[in-house]
């Protein structure tokens, strides 16, 4: 699906209003500051950046009051508006989209850019939480990176301001790995749509290279459609990515979070990829270190670097 030689854009999202904790806005910086650009490059990616961050802050309003639950929602809606042109402008040269968190909430501006370029496209979403698909109603915290898949799957209707997200995923085309913190509300939407779900407990019982293969069976069985990989750090064990958000224990090892960014590659079919929730202001430098590090070899990892 990408133009040769493959081109890669990165896209730094500085942006934290789907939850309330300070500092996630400074992942972007602090993974490009780490030299994942280089690394990309070595790796033989054409690395497109425009360099800057700023842009994305300055599209939060002074003034942001909730709306029903929803919290921070004119930030949300602008930034992810913003992002998906951004997004769907690069998917349409051909180039992988990397984007980089930033909170989650994010994906609702991601996803809905590949969608409209991708017809056929499917998402692997790498997440302890249930992602993510609380409706605006079932949401308890009101946190919008609680919520991205409910707007991309159409289950919110039209809300105020994200009229201009148009539902572009049918559950048959999501599927999640990782899951071991999901509220009831969304157990139940789970349930509802027949959302496939690998949660930690399939991963203890099949082994993460069964699980990423029934995984891509499901919603890529014959291994032709687009792949947009989210992939949450909070996914990871906390011993491994501690400089998050809403840790979870009993996560993702290291190799684990690894091997699906390798066998995601392997299928040559991703065409974007969301790194989020790296939150630089939680966790001691050694935690922010290592999830830095960490960040930066899953990308590289879903952007082909083998370990032979
Ligand atoms: B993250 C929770 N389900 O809705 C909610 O980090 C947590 O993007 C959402 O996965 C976590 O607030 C969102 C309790
Ligand atoms: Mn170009
Ligand atoms: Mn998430
Ligand atoms: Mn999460």
């Amino acid at each position: 699906f990408l133009k040769d030689p493959n081109t890669v854009s990165v896209i730094g999202v500085d942006f934290s209003g789907g939850q309330p904790k300070a500092g996630v806005d400074q992942g972007p910086f602090q993974l490009i500051q780490f030299g994942l650009l280089d690394q990309l490059k070595e790796l033989g990616w054409e690395v497109e950046f425009d360099g800057s961050f700023p842009n994305y802050k300055k599209l939060v309003p002074a003034q942001d009051p909730a709306i029903g639950k929803m919290k921070q929602p004119k930030s949300v809606s602008n930034v992810t508006r913003a992002l998906s042109q951004h997004v769907a402008a690069y998917a349409k040269q051909r180039h992988l989209a990397l984007t980089l968190g930033g909170d989650h909430s994010i994906a609702i501006g991601t996803i809905s850019g590949t969608a409209e370029v991708y017809d056929d496209l499917c998402v692997i979403w790498v997440d302890a939480h249930a992602q993510d698909i609380n409706t605006i109603d079932s949401t308890d915290s009101g946190n919008l990176h609680g919520c991205p898949l409910s707007f991309l799957l159409g289950l919110n209707g039209e809300v105020h301001p994200f009229e201009w997200v148009s539902p572009c995923l049918t559950p048959d085309r999501l599927v999640y790995i990782g899951l071991r913190d999901v509220d009831a509300p969304e157990k139940k939407i789970l349930r509802e749509l027949g959302i496939k779900a690998f949660s930690m407990h399939e991963v203890d019982r099949y082994g993460i290279g069964k699980v990423v293969e029934m995984a891509l069976d499901h919603v890529n069985p014959n291994r032709t459609r687009p792949i947009h990989l989210s992939f949450d750090v909070d996914a990871l064990d906390p011993t491994v990515a501690p400089a998050t958000g809403t840790p979870v224990r009993g996560g993702l090892s290291f190799r684990e979070g690894h091997y699906i960014c390798e066998a995601v590659a392997e299928t040559g079919l991703l065409v974007a990829m969301d790194l989020v929730e790296v939150n630089p202001a939680l966790g001691d430098d050694s935690g922010l270190l290592q999830t830095v590090t960490v960040g930066c070899s899953l990308a590289r990892c879903a952007l082909g670097e083998t370990l032979l």
